[in-house]
């Protein structure tokens, strides 16, 4: 998989680098490739933004350097998607489709916004990542890299994927690890027996125990 990322502020993915998908990056699993769209203003100041058009406060990002720096980049396959409060709320599902795409260009936006122009002229999907507002499409655009990535063959071990929540609509079961008691607290007896068979009953009968509690929608059409 290869991600492109259009931005202004490349610096701030340099947490990918870290752990599960900084090895998938090094292991040459996925290619994290970022643009700094400045470096496509063609102004002497390096400017990438002006005023909005009919007024109004702050600054909207021009669509000519946006457009350059896409150009610089795009593909016959690629899929290029706008982080935006206004997409489509991220699920898991959407993640597990984007994993099998093989080029996602992302579009960070920054400040008020970006000329509709090359929003229309470039963007296939918009994503949204939950219904609040963040200063730039960095952190959503860092997110989906992270939720899409854990699906490409070899980055995670191999039964993490079918284990975990959602991967079966439901919540994860609760784990446990030493020491055998903790400030009191035991573990679970049926996790030290031994007995493969009752175990596997007992997490699931806990997701799906925890998941009516903690997320009943999860439920609802199940
Ligand atoms: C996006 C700020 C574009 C400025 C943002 C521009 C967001 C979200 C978000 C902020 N993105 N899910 N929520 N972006 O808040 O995806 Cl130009």
């Amino acid at each position: 998989m290869k991600f492109d990322v259009l931005t202004l502020f490349p610096e701030m993915f340099e947490p990918l680098r870290e752990s599960i998908i900084g090895k998938a990056i090094e292991k040459k699993l996925i290619n994290l490739n970022l643009v700094n769209i400045r470096d496509f203003s063609k102004d002497k100041h390096k400017k990438v933004d002006d005023t909005p058009y009919g007024g109004g406060a702050g600054m909207v990002m021009r669509p000519d350097v946006i457009y350059d720096a896409y150009q610089s980049v795009k593909q016959e396959k690629a899929k290029v998607i706008y982080m935006s409060p206004q997409g489509k709320t991220l699920n898991q599902q959407m993640v597990e489709d984007l994993s099998k795409e093989s080029h996602l260009i992302i579009l960070c936006g920054h400040y008020e916004g970006i000329d509709q122009r090359v929003l229309d002229e470039i963007v296939d999907e918009e994503i949204s990542i939950g219904d609040y507002v963040l200063t730039g499409g960095e952190i959503p655009a860092m997110v989906l890299i992270d939720s899409v990535s854990r699906y490409i063959e070899g980055v995670l071990k191999q039964d993490s994927i079918q284990e975990e929540s959602f991967s079966n609509g439901l919540l994860e079961y609760p784990q446990y690890t030493r020491p055998e008691i903790f400030e009191g607290k035991i573990v679970p007896e049926i996790l030290l027996s031994g007995h493969h068979q009752n175990i596997e009953k007992w997490r699931k009968d806990r997701s799906f125990e925890i998941t009516k509690k903690k997320r009943p929608d999860l439920l609802e059409n199940k």
